[in-house]
């Protein structure tokens, strides 16, 4: 084997050249992989000895797509397009045999093979929109001359991977190959083609046409999962140009519109987020060697909505799981509550019908707190109270076995205060799930004063397994996300009474990239969250419309009215409560603009986030934007709060916030960390 360069080998296996590309983690093309390549094609084709050529990568996966980490730096080394012009113009046979994910440029170039083979296991996919990006090395115009423009369209907005044999089913892949020998069967295949005479098939030969009115359609069927995104709509149009123009033109239209995207803050915000929910599982202050602790079986303390949802995580992951509740009637309740998420599920198409039965079977419920004993990780998801729930957890201590974790999914409570109940604080940790649990994909772990190494270690691992991403915060009321949440909501209902609807405030944070706003939120949540009829004292916007009966969508009106579909008009009830609320404070109520409605809400939470940061209750900014994008819909776009605030400027979330202070008071004063960050002239993003 000689080695082309440190990444990049080429041999020869009798008359088949092999090249090898060998550049962990996940083989991406840098501009050493590029080079290597480009020397490895060019030696291979001028050698008269071999027939074909395979590529194939080393490690754990085939290319899985350009160096995300070189984009927006000067270019170096050789282009991506003449690698992949050299290897579709090779004069002999080009094999990609593909294993693990064939992602974004590394699929681009199996598709500039000849032909492609793939263990069955394997996976192919252009997940360049999530990276607010579009697949800029051909393809999307080689894609759809494959597999046809409707599913390349689904592809490409997408960016969700197909396995192995659906590739082979739509033409994607020629043959599959025996899982332990990828190398010998992409050889064994490329001898069939030299020996079959089979062309040199080059797929930007091929005609791809649609059915003109599949573009209009696709984009109405999908504006509501595209709103706000730039890159679906200028994915679209490139399958599109693939459909009806000459293939070197509908590159150039590919080249002009990747351009565009690569330039733009949307993806500057997507590729920083890739990069921000992998640095949120490295925990700061760790001994280097620090395994985590094995996670068999889990228990969950609490079978409503949080616990069950909570429960499901694991069970998908294939964790057994124990549910306790106090009464047989709250548990069976919660059961079928599970059940009927996972039919529902397998209703839509999500999960396998018989993942259901294998699910629940996972599941065992009992009434009894000593049905834990055997649990690793064991999770209270009681009332939201104290005492109620440091009585949980001096129970639990004496049953956990020693070594289990326990965890408590707390959102506002000190969790050391919870950890003192028992006499192994070392062993408790806050595991903060998000609502709808089963759903939502952010963990907040909180990191007390006492939690052993490997504790946090687990907790932040698993994550992964139960499709979370992991965020370690320290202690404070609310943590990370609910404490930024609260001076939003503050200035939310203050605007209400000065002069806006709340259906004002909600269209302007929707419009900003929300998935609601906050009295959608709250009306979806329930009005009557943490509210009590006999402690009511009539006195906020909240009290009264719970004290009507009118406690969000549950109840068929709260802020807004709901039909029975569940769609909303802005209650009439609601505006009397607020108006005659502000009289009684002797609010003059004036109209609000628009940017006003916006900046204040978002710019307190920016405002917090750096307070939060100064304490060290967030590790670094970019785990506050993952918080934000994960648990409470932050567009993803914008990046998360304190990319934002970098976007706009720090002086300027600093002069916007200097003057609402001025008009509205200590609300608005800004972090001292906002005022040093603007005096050097640095950036929120230079602190991860
Ligand atoms: C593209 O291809 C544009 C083209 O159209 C060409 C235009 C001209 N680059 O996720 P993991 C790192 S755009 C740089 O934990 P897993 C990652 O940061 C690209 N680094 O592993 C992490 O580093 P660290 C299209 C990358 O097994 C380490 O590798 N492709 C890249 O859970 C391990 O990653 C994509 O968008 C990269 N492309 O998942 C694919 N990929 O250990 C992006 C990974 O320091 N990648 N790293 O934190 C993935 O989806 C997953 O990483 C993958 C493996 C599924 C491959």
């Amino acid at each position: 084997m000689a080695a082309i360069n440190e990444v990049v080998d080429l041999a020869n296996d009798g008359d088949v050249a092999v090249i090898t590309v060998n550049s962990p983690p996940v083989n991406a093309l840098s501009a050493n992989v590029r080079d290597g390549l480009a020397a490895a094609f060019a030696a291979a084709t001028a050698d008269t000895t071999t027939t074909a050529i395979v590529l194939v990568c080393a490690g754990r996966t085939f290319i899985a797509g350009a160096d995300i980490s070189e984009f927006g730096k000067a270019p170096k080394g050789a282009s991506l397009h003449a690698v992949l012009d050299r290897m579709e113009g090779a004069p002999k046979p080009v094999i990609a045999a593909i294993h693990g994910t064939a992602l974004g440029g590394g699929l681009e170039t199996a598709l500039a093979a000849h032909y492609r083979v793939a263990v069955p296991t394997a996976k192919l996919g252009l997940p360049e929109v999530k990276l607010g990006l579009l697949p800029g090395a051909g393809g999307t115009q080689r894609l759809p001359r494959v597999v046809g423009a409707e599913a390349a369209l689904q592809m490409v907005t997408s960016g969700d991977p197909v396995g192995a044999r659906k590739a082979l089913d739509v033409g994607l892949v020629d043959e599959l190959v025996d899982e332990a020998d990828l190398r010998g069967g992409a050889v064994a295949f490329a001898r069939r083609v030299v020996a079959e005479g089979r062309p040199l098939k080059k797929i930007r030969d091929r005609d791809c046409k649609a059915d003109p009115e599949l573009f209009a359609r696709f984009r109405a069927e999908n504006a509501r999962r595209f709103r706000g995104f730039d890159a679906p709509e200028a994915n679209i149009k490139c399958i599109e140009a693939a459909c009806t123009l000459p293939f070197d033109d509908g590159m150039a239209r590919e080249r002009e519109l990747f351009v565009g995207l690569m330039t733009g803050t949307q993806s500057a915000a997507q590729r920083y987020m890739f990069f921000a929910e992998r640095q949120a599982a490295k925990i700061k202050g760790l001994p280097e060697a620090c395994n985590p602790r094995t996670v068999n079986k889990v228990g969950v303390i609490g079978a409503g909505t949080m616990g069950g949802g909570i429960s499901m995580n694991f069970l998908s992951a294939g964790i057994p799981v124990t549910i306790v509740e106090t009464s047989k009637e709250a548990l069976d309740r919660g059961v079928a509550i599970m059940r009927r998420n996972y039919e529902a599920s397998a209703a839509k198409g999500s999960l396998k019908p018989e993942a259901v039965a294998a699910n629940m079977d996972r599941l065992s419920p009992s009434l009894d707190l000593a049905a834990l004993a055997d649990c690793d990780l064991i999770i209270e998801v009681v009332f939201e109270n104290m005492a109620i729930k440091k009585d949980v957890f001096g129970k639990l201590d004496a049953i956990a076995k020693p070594g289990a974790i326990l965890a408590t999914n707390t959102s506002y409570l000190n969790v050391d205060e919870i950890a003192s109940a028992t006499a192994r604080p070392e062993d408790v940790v806050g595991m903060h799930f998000f609502s709808p649990a089963n759903v939502m994909k952010l963990l907040e772990v909180v990191r007390g004063a006492k939690p052993a190494p490997d504790v946090l270690a687990t907790a932040v691992g698993i994550a992964k397994p139960i499709g979370k991403t992991a965020v370690v915060a320290g202690v404070c009321h609310g943590f990370i996300g609910n404490r930024m949440l609260a001076p939003r909501q503050q200035q939310a209902q203050a605007l209400i009474l000065e002069g806006a609807m709340p259906w004002d405030v909600d269209r302007v944070l929707y419009d900003f990239g929300f998935p609601m706003g906050p009295f959608q939120m709250s009306d979806l949540a329930g009005l009557d969250i943490g509210w009590s009829a006999e402690t009511s004292k009539g006195e906020t916007i909240r009290d009264r419309l719970c004290e009507a009966g009118k406690r969000g969508q549950k109840s068929g009106s709260g802020f807004y009215d709901y039909d029975e579909k569940r769609n909303r008009t802005p209650s009439k009830f609601a505006e009397d409560v607020i108006l005659a609320m502000a009289r009684e404070k002797g609010i003059t109520r004036r109209q609000i603009p628009d940017q006003e409605i916006l900046e204040r809400c978002i710019y307190p939470m920016i405002n917090e986030g750096a307070k939060i940061l100064e304490e060290g209750i967030a590790q670094r900014p970019s785990d506050i934007d993952v918080v934000w994008i994960y648990g409470y819909g932050w567009p993803r776009y914008r990046g998360g709060p304190m990319f934002y605030a970098d976007t706009v400027s720090v002086p300027e979330v600093l002069d916007i916030l200097e003057k609402y202070e001025g008009k509205h008071g200590d609300a608005f004063k800004p972090a001292d960390l906002l005022y040093r960050i603007a005096e050097d002239g640095s950036y929120f993003g230079d602190m991860n």
